[in-house]
Parts: C-alpha cells; structure tokens; sequence
C-alpha cells in the first residue's frame, strides 16, 4: 500500500470535478432581496399582517402563511436505520485496469477520476444521536460513473448479523430502543437485542466484531469499509467472478476506548461529523484504498463456508486482498439536508460489469432500498435530487409523480412509438447497456437454509483467535458491559451460552463478570486457527497525520518550546492545540505572550489523541493546582494516550496519582520514554518531538498499568 504521507500522482484534491460543476446548477446563495418563494419582494418578515396593531392576524397574509406553512413540512422521516451520518464529496480512481475481470467503465480506465459522494453512519441511533456509541459504521460510497450511478453500500465490519433478509425487521427491532419506553438511545446493551441474540446463533460472529474495538472508531477517516456480500464482477465476453470489496484508510484503524467514547458523546456527540469535516476543511484530505478478493467462478464451493453466507469473511491469507484504486475525499457539503439527508443509495444502482449474487440478505436489500427511498423522500423522483442525479445522460419514459424536476418535450412516454421517432430506442449491441449475469438457477420454491449456511461458530472463534491480547481484553469487557446491562438473568445465562460455543475462556470470563453460572466446556469442537489481517495490530502505525495534541499552558509557559513543538509536530501533520484556564492569551516566560487555541473548560482530554506539559516554572506552578489540567493529563494517561513533559512540566506529572514511571531528571541527557510517557530537561527537550511521534504514531500505548489510575 503506498505510504500515508505520499500524494497520489492520480489524485488532484481539491479540484473541480463534474459533479461540483452540475451542482452549480442548483446550488442558492440567498444574497439578493428577500422574496417569497414564487420571487415576489418582501420588506418585512417580523411583523405578521394584522387588522390593528394589537388586532388579529388576517389570512391574507401570504407571506407569513407560505413561511410557517413550509417550516411545518420541514421534516422528512430519517432512515429507519443508519439515520445518524455525515457525508463528504471526493472522487476515485483505479490504479490499473480491471478490464480482465468487469466492464464497468469507472474501473477499467486509470485516466478516469470518478466523482464520489460518501456518507459515513452509526445504525441503531436516530438523527440527532451520539457518533461515538457502539455500533456499525455504515460506509457508503455513491460513484458517478459516465455509465450511471454505482452505489457500493458497505459497513465497518466484514460480516452481517443474519444471514436471510427476512430477518432484518426482527434484528432491528431488537436492537433499536425498546417500544415502550423507548430507552436506551442509540446503544446494543439492553434485553431485546441479547435475548435476540441469545436465540438466533447466525449473530455470533458478527457480535465478536461489534463487541470489539471495531465498534469505536476513532475516526471515520481511521476505519475499513467492506462491501459485505460476495458481488460479482462481469467481462465484455459475459464472465464473471466473485469479489469482495475492500476499503482501507491510509491513516491506519483505530479505535476509541469505551470509556472514552461514552464521555466523548456528552462533551461532543458531533465528534465524528466534526472530525470529517474539519480534516476536509483544514485540507488532510481523507484518503481509502479500494481492494478487492477476487474468486473465480470455479472455486465458488472451494471454501469451508458458503460464499454467498453474509455472516462470513473470506480471510485474507487465503485470499489476498488486491489494492486496486484511491478515494479521496476533499469535498464538504454546501447543504446538510439537501445532500447528506437527501442522498439515496441503493444496492441496485449497478453499472455494467457489476453483478449481484444469490445471497439472501443481498437479494432482500435490492427490494428494500428503493421502497425505503419512496417513503422517506416522498416520491418516486427521488433520482433528481441534485445529489443524486447522475452524470449519465438519462433518457427513461417514467413521467409525473410528486416532484417532478423534468420537463419532458416528448409527445410519447412508452415504447414502441412511431410518433416519437421511436425513442428513447434501446441500445444496441455494444452501446453499453446493462447485461445482467447469465447464471443458471433451477430449484423448488422452498423456505429452507442451505446446509453451507449452518455453521456460526468457526468464524467467530477464527476473529477471536486473531486478536492480540489487548483487543481481546477490551471484546471480553464489551460483552461484560452490555449483559451486565440487561435485566434478565435468563437473557444473560442464553447470550453466555453462545459466547461458549465460540470461545469457552472467553465466556467464563464474561459469566464471572456478568454474575452467571461458567457454562460447561463448549459443545463444538474448537480450532486455533487464526487470520491476523483481521488484527488491528496490523494496522498502520507509522503516521501522526491528523492527531489532535493537547498543551497545556499557563501564565509563565515557555512559548518559544511551545512553537518549536508545534511546528516540528505540524511538520509530520498533527495537530496542536494551545489550551489553557481562559481565552485569548498566556504570558510567556521572559515576555510576550502564547495565544490560546480553547479555554480547557470548553473541551475535554477525550477529544484530543494526546497531552503535553509545557516548560515555565510559573506555568507548571499554576497548572499544578488546576484540577482540570490535572484531571486532563490523568484521564489521557489512563486511556493509554501519549503523555510528554518537558522541564518544569516534568514535575507536574511527577505530582499526578499516575503508577511509577522513570521520569526524566537533571541527569538525563536526552529524552526519556517510558510506558509512552516521554519527559526531558534542558538541552534533551530538543529529542521530545521525535521521541513523541514514534510513541503517537502507535496510537494507544499498549500493556500500559492504568487500572489504579482515578479518572
Ligand atoms: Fe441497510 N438499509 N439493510 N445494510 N444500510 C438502509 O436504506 C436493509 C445491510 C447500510 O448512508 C436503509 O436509505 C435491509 C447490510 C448502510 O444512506 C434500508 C437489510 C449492510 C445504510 C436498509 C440491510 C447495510 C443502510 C435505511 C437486510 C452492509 C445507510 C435508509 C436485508 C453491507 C446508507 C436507507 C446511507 C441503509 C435496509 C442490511 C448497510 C431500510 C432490509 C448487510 C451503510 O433500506
């Protein structure tokens, strides 16, 4: 994979693309008089018309009508599930051609820069809830291709809670907020999901994944993308083959800690949307790599799973995962509602050379997505929203309904005509029309499962294997946390009983915490086998591209090593934030002043990926007797963030109820780094930057004693 810092040759961030151009066509500035909405002008909109100043309001007055008539309809149902999300325009570009394989024009051309639209989301939650619960992340990317709209609608996770689409309804009721009191908001630990759980084994994998740190992105820009299902990709001779998609960010995939992301979603419940889109205003344009595992048609039975099973992933060291284009994402919306809100996507918006297959939940999402889309944006000319109308030339005889936008000058609307010169005509043999994949299917109309389907242990034991013993410490606490909070003993002893069968250690561990009795031995054979791509151990780790730092500061900070900090650390693409007790500005030691980025009251440890305590005898004197500084520095040590502190701010850390680290002292020649925690005095202050990155770029300081740490 190239390196994160490295700008593709291809991409052209920031540049106007075709899609920005169309948009122009639609886009409103509201700079001129203001007018009713048919352009009539209007001198006041405070003062409603009224027979007498204190009389009654009268009807006629149209203005004021038309303004509270359209606020009352302001609102459009949110989706029933992924309602909570945030988008981004971009575009795409594949490094080589995939001619081999498909015909889709978008992955076939190298020179082609195909305009994007993504929209990142959390599942369970409504509108206005929190970013950072646990829960999927819904991934899904809407390509404007020359050849038509092509919506990849993936998740975080590679694999899906069930396994036939006509068990969706059920899995989400379970999981939304219980019917009669709607509570909880936005989260999976309470009885319904559980006791859905606990009697539906086909969930188990899945659970391991939504369990673990996947759950808690740090960031949108820091988490994979997975189409899921096995797809199909078809050739110009009419061949296909099975394929899996793939996105990988180049910052690497990084995970909050749960105690940090529950704080996180009261000091910022925007913390997601906020991230995406200030890296996108602040130019650190988000960057994925599209990779696809390619199966031939052949080897469709050639694995101990069913390809068509969406609770299972195809590991990696059987097949690898091919990088095979760049997404950058460089764009923010100019509208919320009109696009992010408004944007449609649906599993069937194809283009020639992708295919589906016969995967039941699959095939359920082809039905569901344009239905969804005709309650939730009224209508069937939802097409025509600007952000979902395509770049292809559309030329369909669909006509009226709510919305309209079109204005077709054509006297027929059917075909075959005459009248109308018989267009739009049906292309032609090798105009590019869309040719479904000429699969042979024969069998009884049955509701059975396949037999390839009955496995849901293998898998989920195969995640668990993968983990390192820090995501397996943090998967054991989720699964402690959210049966230990539901109120059924029943619920928990059946979800225990499930865990078993995966790993029998692990469900002992969560029947001690969650008070239930250690199940018997697992039932199913075990296996040790593992696949360490799906570690995020294995993630990239080599970058402090885009990481908050946090100084801390006070009257008497030494601003010169502050800036000589911030420029070495903006130099390898962090970001640092100068807080302190109040706005404005600190006085500097020796004169002059540091200005303030946020008065600590305003923000909170959990936003930032890590702290400094700057040098300043006066600084680290006031900072010493701060409790909230105190408070930040301890809470980012116990969620394993680096930690420095230079010359006096040494003793600040020195005075924290922190578990002892060897600390730099007078002695010290250079920078001392230990647990993460990297101090310096004097002339080795200088090793600080270097010694900082190498410890941020790793993320979490890793096997770090925090459990006595009060924060
Ligand atoms: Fe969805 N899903 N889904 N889903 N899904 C929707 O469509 C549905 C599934 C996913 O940012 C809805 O426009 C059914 C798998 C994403 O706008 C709805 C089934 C995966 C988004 C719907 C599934 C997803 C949705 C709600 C099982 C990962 C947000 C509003 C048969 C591969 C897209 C909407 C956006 C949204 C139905 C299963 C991902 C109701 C019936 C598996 C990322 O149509």
């Amino acid at each position: 994979m190239p390196d994160a810092q490295t700008p593709r040759p291809h991409d052209r961030p920031g540049e106007r693309d075709d899609k920005d151009r169309q948009l122009d066509q639609s886009r409103a500035d509201s700079d001129g008089t203001l007018t009713t909405s048919t352009g009539v002008k209007i001198a006041d909109t405070d003062n409603s018309l009224k027979a007498g100043r204190r009389g009654p309001t009268l009807l006629e007055d149209f203005h004021v009508r038309e303004k509270i008539t359209h606020f009352d309809h302001e609102r459009i149902p949110e989706r029933v599930v992924h309602a909570r999300g945030a988008g981004a325009y971009g575009h795409f570009r594949v490094y080589e051609s995939l001619a081999r394989y498909t015909s889709a024009g978008f992955l076939g051309d190298p020179s082609l820069r195909t305009p994007v639209f993504v929209r990142f989301s959390t599942v369970a939650g409504s509108r206005g809830s929190a970013d950072t619960v646990r829960d999927v992340r819904g991934f899904a990317t809407k390509f404007y291709t020359r050849e038509g709209n092509y919506d990849l609608v993936g998740n975080n996770m590679p694999v899906f809670f069930i396994q036939d689409g006509a068990k969706f309804p059920d899995f989400v009721h379970a999981v939304k907020p219980e019917p009669h009191n709607e509570i909880p908001q936005a989260a999976s630990a309470h009885d319904t999901l559980w006791d859905f759980v606990g009697r539906q084994p086909e969930t188990m994998h899945m659970m391991m994944w939504l369990m673990s740190d996947r759950a808690l992105p740090r960031s949108f820009r820091m988490m994979q993308g997975f189409g899921v299902h096995t797809f199909r990709l078809v050739n110009d001779a009419g061949e296909g083959t099975f394929v899996k998609f793939h996105w990988r960010p180049l910052l690497g995939t990084h995970s909050l800690v749960w105690d940090e992301a529950q704080k996180i979603a009261g000091k910022d419940p925007d913390f997601h949307r906020r991230d995406l889109w200030d890296a996108i205003d602040q130019g650190r344009f988000p960057e994925f790599e599209l990779g696809v595992q390619l199966v031939p048609e052949a080897d469709e039975h050639a694995f101990d799973f069913d390809l068509l099973d969406p609770t299972k992933l195809i590991p990696e060291e059987q097949v690898p995962v091919t990088p095979i284009g760049s997404m950058v994402l460089d764009r923010n919306p100019d509208d919320f509602f009109a696009e992010t809100e408004q944007i449609a996507f649906h599993t069937a918006n194809l283009v020639p050379g992708i295919d589906f297959t016969n995967d039941p939940l699959l095939q359920m999402r082809n039905f569901s997505y344009l239905d969804t889309q005709l309650i939730r944006l009224g209508g069937p000319n939802f097409q025509q929203l600007p952000v979902n109308r395509p770049l292809a030339d559309v030329n369909d005889d669909q006509r009226d309904g709510y919305g309209q936008h079109r204005v077709h000058r054509a006297r027929t609307s059917y075909l075959p005509n005459t009248l109308g010169g018989g267009r739009p005509r049906p292309a032609g043999p090798d105009e590019g029309a869309y040719r479904h994949y000429q699969e042979r299917v024969e069998g009884a109309k049955i509701r059975e499962r396949s037999d390839s389907f009955a496995d849901h242990y293998t898998q989920a034991r195969l995640f668990y294997n993968s983990l390192t013993g820090w995501e397996r410490d943090n998967l054991s606490a989720g699964f402690a946390f959210e049966l230990g909070k539901c109120a059924d003993t029943g619920v928990r002893e059946r979800a225990v009983l499930q865990i078993a069968r995966v790993d029998h250690g692990l469900a002992a561990e969560v029947a001690r915490s969650v008070g239930v009795a250690r199940p018997d031995p697992a039932p199913a054979p075990g296996h040790d086998l593992s696949s360490p791509a799906l570690s995020q151990a294995a993630t990239v780790m080599d970058t402090v591209a885009s990481r908050m730092i946090a100084v801390l500061a006070a009257d008497g900070v030494d601003a010169s090593g502050v800036a000589r900090f911030r420029e070495e650390m903006a130099g390898r693409g962090a970001v640092v934030e100068v807080l302190a007790a109040h706005d404005g500005e600190v006085a500097a030691a020796g004169g002059g002043t540091l200005a303030v980025d946020r008065a600590i009251t305003t923000t909170a440890s959990v936003l930032y990926d890590a702290v400094v305590l700057p040098g300043g005898t006066d600084c680290a004197r006031a900072l010493a007797a701060d409790g909230d500084a105190l408070h930040f520095v301890t809470e980012a040590f116990k969620h394993a963030k680096p930690v420095a502190a230079v010359d006096e701010g040494v003793d600040v850390l020195a005075g924290l109820p922190l578990p002892s680290l060897r600390l730099a002292d007078g002695a010290a020649s250079g920078a001392v780094v230990d647990q993460g925690v990297v101090t310096a005095r004097g002339a080795g202050a200088g090793e600080v930057p270097q010694a900082f990155a190498t410890v941020l770029s790793g993320h979490r300081v890793r096997g770090r004693a925090v459990s006595s740490v009060p924060a």
